[in-house]
């Protein structure tokens, strides 16, 4: 059998195994969506404290969701995504800030 197929008689039938179809796990954007009312400073205290950001990085983020709506924390699996919004939205709920942290699906 040094062919490398799998043959059980070797009687000249090759039978070539399956591949098993093995797809990587997807990964989840965390993001943080503008509001009216949490401060500036909440946020980069967020970002620096939940994503480990510095503070000129979580600056940066902050504004762009001021600007824009919406900006990336990171990109996690699912479980770590679910805790990260999990900890923020308590975090936030808990100093009455109507910040709102989510996650959706990436592409990548
Ligand atoms: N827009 C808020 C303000 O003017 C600041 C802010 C930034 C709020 C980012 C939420 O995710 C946010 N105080």
């Amino acid at each position: 059998m040094k062919d490398g197929l799998k043959n059980s008689q070797d009687d000249g039938l090759a039978i070539q195994e399956a591949q098993p179809k093995l797809k990587r796990p997807p990964l989840y954007k965390v993001v943080l969506l503008n509001d009216d009312y949490t401060p500036m400073d909440f946020v980069v205290h967020v970002l620096e404290n939940f994503f480990f950001m510095s503070r000129e990085k979580a600056t940066a983020i902050m504004l762009k969701v001021h600007s824009d709506g919406v900006g990336l924390c990171g990109v996690f699996s699912r479980d770590v995504a679910e805790t990260k919004v999990a900890q923020v939205n308590r975090f936030s709920r808990e100093n009455q800030h109507p910040l709102q942290c989510a996650m959706e699906k990436s592409d990548t």
